[in-house]
């Protein structure tokens, strides 16, 4: 019988122990800081969701602008560290380098709460990560080099084709949203499956589409939640912009980060 006793307090001793190196080890895993550099044009789509992911995600970095008007991503330098030449990239401060907005974007968030330890948010982050990539953006950035950058002849009628190709990725972001119960589109909180969006509902209304926005309630709800977050108001703000505007150098003039 005290054999049986001392055998269940050592099962119970041993399992307690084991908790508690899980809870210390999963606390360890929220704890890391990404520590590097990122050159962005903090008026683009794809640096706004490098910027937005490094701000929320705490990470320790300095903001290099680069000036797409002067042609500072085409410098050898920048390309040398983006070989397509295009905003935004990044360096770890070990010299990591890295370029792709997604990419930057998932490694400054690893082990934050941007990324969900839960298997089925985790998976549902990366559901609409991947429409994001391969719906969405086909469908919108046509449509907002036409009407926002005027960087192609502006074609109402491929315009409005586009909105219908966008219209049921819209449908199905507004169903999710209803239906899950969730404030944000994986979970309870919010994540990088968030994030990866807001670039594009910011110019909605300099795109035409606000209206499609409007008439969705769940996801107008979801728009002002993410959009009222203090890292995306500095995203999209003069702070940034200012910067911007103020830099020459881009690769010799690095500045600290100053919330
Ligand atoms: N897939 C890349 C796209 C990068 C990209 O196209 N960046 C644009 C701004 S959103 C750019 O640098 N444009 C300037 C150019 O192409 O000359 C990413 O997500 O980082």
């Amino acid at each position: 019988m005290e054999l049986v006793a001392r055998r269940d307090l050592i099962l119970v001793v041993s399992g307690l122990g084991l908790g508690l190196v899980a809870l210390g080890l999963s606390r360890l895993r929220r704890r890391r800081v990404a520590r590097g550099q990122l050159w962005a044009s903090p008026l683009t789509t794809c640096s706004r969701r490098a910027i937005a992911a490094c701000v929320e995600a705490g990470a320790e970095f300095r903001f290099v602008p680069i000036h797409l008007a002067k042609g500072e991503h085409k410098l050898p330098q920048y390309v040398a560290l983006q070989p397509y030449g295009k905003v935004p990239a990044w360096r770890d401060a070990d010299g990591f380098d890295l370029f792709e907005s997604r990419a930057i974007m998932r490694h400054v968030a690893e082990g934050t709460q941007l990324i969900p330890t839960d298997a089925k948010a985790l998976a549902l982050m990366e559901q609409w990560i991947s429409v994001e990539y391969s719906y969405f953006y086909p469908a919108f950035m046509p449509i907002m080099y036409m009407r926002v950058l005027k960087k192609a002849p502006l074609d109402e009628t491929k315009c409005q084709q586009l909105r219908t190709e966008l219209e049921p990725t819209l449908d199905m972001m507004e169903a999710h949203l209803k239906l899950s119960g969730h404030p944000y589109l994986a979970c309870g909180q919010f994540t990088l499956a968030d994030l990866t969006y807001l670039c594009y509902f910011q110019v909605f209304g300099a795109a035409g589409l606000q209206d499609a926005l409007d008439k969705r309630p769940a996801l107008s709800h979801w728009w002002l939640r993410c959009s009222a977050r203090p890292s995306w108001k500095y995203t999209v703000s003069h702070a940034v912009v200012a910067d911007y505007a103020c830099t020459s150098d881009p690769l010799g003039r690095a500045k600290p980060w100053d919330p």
